[in-house]
């Protein structure tokens, strides 16, 4: 047989991996016709909603629901008291403390849970939260953890003995009522003596503050019980749905079985949506007891006041060197502010996340970190916002420290990054505290990055500015901001990682039609980053049938096999490996079915973009497609009709993405304004199935990095007010703000991972944000600036500038 097309042509039609495909998800998205959880309509469905909590502390002396079940339309309205019989007045969080569904006997911070009234619609539910009455007794408020730590208020009380004693936490032995945990990591006596006798250290602290996400599409659900079939369905915003599933039957006793958890279109995570909410057991409570569907929709208040959090980390370090420069020993203490709860979302051996990758891409032989979480009054959460599990104020961290230690040494910041970067041949490197990372080669990026802005050139036109400015020749000074960033994504391996006791495995499993089109699902849930478009390209090479015909599901845990979820950008490391593997299966049975029909031995013939052909021998062939009819139509002796094939990936190790990024910034001295002059990203995450996602990916997440270095922030009053609860105080960027940002990129690939693929979907933002505050900070460099704080929005830049004397 002759071909009719190329073999280039072959490859081309499949739109396999490193192709830039479009995503298949945008006909819907773009028309208008995606299917987001308030779309969901149903039956007789109810409307549920909170009373929350006007104070940041206070004791709840009574609650009077009497006047809200007058309010026409409000059926019902639930408080602690009702759960409590049913065991669900408190819910374990996924950080092995327990918090209150709605308000037990008091209340630990602003838009807190009281009650839920459950009404014919949106409307009615309003009216009767007005009508609800809460009389509180207002409490000492603490929304600084370090004040928490030495104060005489008990924030949580059921985490106290009568007799004043503190019992242990999840993590260990507490020193406080307010404190949570002790984590470290490193050798603390090793470090010490290292940096003592240091020729330079430099020291610094600094406060990561605590932001949000802010998803477009808030945090909801729908409860749907079948009473009568004994079937719970639950629609929601989860970024982990099997493991709501798992969740939701071990805190109600309903079997697993009997529960259907479906993530619907999502309209943005972000790591906002991985966590338990009161708003579904409240759902799920409320559509028992009514015996009707009941909806539970967050308005953009309750979203930023209440749900998942992002940082609020307090972070000390010292670092030391030789006088010219190599990095000898890192010292990091971090006071970690909770919030009521310790709601973060980590697999359960890290309290901090991965905030011991905090010796970042430089090869630091001594290093400690210790971490304290603290209670305070503020919401609960922690792990959110592309974060990675804390690794952003992990790499926010070395970033400054590098900076600092420039200041110190009197050295240029990118040639100090140059003479300590771990060095391309030491891969496999195992960091101070602990983690191997699998793979890079990090001066190549880094010089790649340097040459491409002129990195030299950007230096003496600054140099130039400084002299100008000092001649009253200009008022705008110039940054160049730089960071080097290591990612660590992929949780991950189940010996070291999981939620729950839940281990951190992903899964595929793919059924090849007749025709030779397929489906493939997986254990993971897209929010945006386009899995049903890439995990399609993993497969069209790995199989040979066109991306085309290939539809990828996730989401519905009556039909994907289990999986942990999207987040940590886990989903390429760990599900991408699972299709891959997935889909070797489905091509060595396929291999066995083409070599019946070709009437030759197995391994007399071989895989070639689209077919199985014989060796030596390539006219002789039989197309993917020939193959799928075959397994369905023909009776072949020793070998089972169909083609499908299940993967559960256990990843032997995490994945290490990295970047180099250079941000150029002129400020206005006078009116604090920051004007970003070009941004480049070099982002390498080995193996890249689809560029066009990547870049999609990396804009995306350096406009939030944008967002968070330059003005975005949850701040609270002295009362454990939430003074930026709404988008007219909370600062979110449009095109306006938004620069033209560089992309580019170099290719390590994984050596663990099947495809050689590493995550991506978090390191623009892990790496962006230091590089925008490295670029404010720079600016003043020459004035004698050494760290300020985030956000630097104008006021605190024009305050930067003030205290510098160059208003005077
Ligand atoms: N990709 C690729 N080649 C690679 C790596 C990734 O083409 N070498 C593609 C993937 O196939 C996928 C996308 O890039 O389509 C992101 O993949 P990955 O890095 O594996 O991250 P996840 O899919 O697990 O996404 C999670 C990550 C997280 S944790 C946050 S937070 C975040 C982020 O993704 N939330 C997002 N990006 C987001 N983007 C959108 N639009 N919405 C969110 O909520
Ligand atoms: Cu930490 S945000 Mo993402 O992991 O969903």
């Amino acid at each position: 047989m002759k071909d009719e097309i190329t073999r280039e042509e072959r490859v081309d039609n499949l739109k396999g991996m490193g192709c830039s495909r479009k995503r298949v998800e945008d006909a819907r998205f773009t028309q208008g016709k995606g299917n987001y959880v308030d779309d969901i309509k149903l039956d007789g469905m109810l409307f549920g909603d909170f009373v929350r909590s006007p104070y940041a502390h206070a004791r709840i002396k009574s609650i009077n629901t009497a006047a809200a079940l007058e309010v026409p339309g409000v059926l019902a309205v639930l408080t602690a008291a009702d759960l409590e019989p049913l065991g669900l007045h408190w819910m374990p969080t996924l950080a092995g403390d327990k918090q209150m569904v709605l308000a037990d006997g008091k209340v630990l911070f602003q838009g807190q849970e009281v009650a839920f009234v459950v009404a014919e619609d949106r409307y009615a539910a309003a009216d009767g939260i007005e009508a609800v009455e809460v009389d509180y007794e207002e409490l000492p408020v603490l929304v600084n953890p370090f004040e928490a730590l030495q104060s005489d208020v008990t924030l949580r009380e059921d985490l106290v003995g009568e007799d004043g004693s503190i019992p242990d936490g999840a993590h260990g032995p507490r020193k406080h009522p307010n404190h949570i945990f002790t984590w470290d990591a490193g050798d603390k006596a090793a470090t010490a003596e290292v940096i003592d006798n240091a020729e330079v250290v430099a020291t610094e602290s600094m406060y990561y503050h605590r932001t949000h996400p802010c998803p477009l599409e808030t945090c909801g659900c729908v409860a749907s019980m079948d009473k009568v079939n004994g079937k719970l369905t639950l629609w929601g915003t989860f970024q982990a749905p099997h493991a709501i599933r798992t969740v939701v039957s071990l805190i109600s006793g309903i079997e697993e079985h009997n529960i259907r958890v479906i993530s619907p279109d999502i309209g943005g995570g972000f790591g906002n949506k991985v966590g338990a909410y009161p708003g579904y057991v409240c759902s799920v409570v409320a559509s028992i007891v009514t015996g009707k569907p009941v909806k539970w929709i967050e308005d953009r208040m309750d979203n930023l006041m209440t749900t998942a959090f992002a940082r609020d980390y307090h972070m000390t370090g010292k670092i030391s060197a030789t006088k010219d420069g190599k990095i000898t020993g890192l010292h990091c203490h971090v006071t970690a502010d909770h919030g009521g709860f310790d709601a973060c979302a980590d697999p359960t051996k890290f309290p901090a996340g991965f905030m011991n990758i905090c010796t970042g891409s430089y090869d630091i032989p001594t290093a400690y970190l210790e971490v304290d979480g603290v209670y305070t009054n503020k919401a609960p959460g922690g792990v959110s916002y592309r974060c990675s599990f804390r690794v952003t104020e992990a790499v926010y961290f070395i970033e400054r420290m590098i900076e600092v230690l420039a200041i110190e040494l009197n050295m240029d910041a990118a040639e100090l990054r140059r003479i300590n970067f771990i060095k391309k041949e030491q891969f496999p490197y195992t960091a101070a505290l602990g983690w191997e990372y699998d793979s890079g080669d990090y001066h190549t990026a880094w010089d790649k990055a340097l040459k491409t802005v002129d990195y030299d050139g950007l230096r003496a036109e600054q140099a130039k500015r400084v002299e100008d400015f000092k001649a009253g020749k200009t008022r705008k000074l110039m940054g160049i901001g730089l960071s080097f960033f290591t990612e660590i994504v992929g949780a991950g391996p189940v010996k070291n990682c999981d939620i729950l006791g839940l281990g951190m495995f992903d899964s595929c499993e793919i059924r090849i039609h007749p025709t030779g089109s397929a489906i493939a699902r997986l254990g993971t849930i897209s929010q945006g980053q386009g899995h049903a478009t890439t995990f399609a390209q993993i497969l069209a090479s790995e199989i040979g049938l066109p991306a085309d015909s290939i539809t990828i599901e996730e989401g519905d845990t009556d039909t994907a096999p289990y999986g942990l979820g999207t987040y940590g950008s886990r989903s390429t490391p760990v599900a991408g490996a699972a299709t891959a593997m997935a889909g070797r299966k489905i091509r060595a049975k396929a291999q066995m079915i083409a070599a019946y029909l070709l009437e030759v031995h197995d391994n007399d013939v071989e895989f070639d973009v689209d077919r199985f052909v014989v060796k030596g021998a390539p006219e002789k062939f039989k197309t993917m497609k020939e193959i799928a009819f075959a397994a369905y139509n023909q009776a072949i002796p020793g070998i089972e009709p169909g083609l499908e094939a299940v993967s559960y990936y256990d990843p032997p190790n995490m994945t290490y993405p990295f970047g180099a990024y250079v941000c150029v910034m002129d400020i206005d001295v006078d009116t604090g304004v920051p004007e970003i002059r070009r941004f480049y990203a070099l982002d390498d995450c080995g193996t890249r199935i689809n560029p066009m996602i990547i870049e999609g990916q990396v804009h995306g997440g350096l406009t939030e990095a944008l967002a968070v270095a330059l003005g975005q922030e949850i701040a609270y009053d002295d009362m454990g007010n939430v003074k930026t609860g709404t988008l007219m105080d909370f600062f979110l960027p449009t095109a306006w703000e938004v620069p033209n940002y560089e992309t580019d990129y170099t290719v390590t690939p994984s050596p663990h991972h099947p495809i050689g693929a590493k995550g991506v979907g978090e390191s623009p933002h892990v790496g962006g944000v230091p590089c925008f505050s490295n670029a404010v900070q720079d600016a003043f460099r020459p004035f004698g600036n050494r760290h300020t704080n985030m956000p630097h929005d104008h006021w605190r830049i024009w305050r930067t500038a003030n205290a510098l004397g160059l208003h005077d």
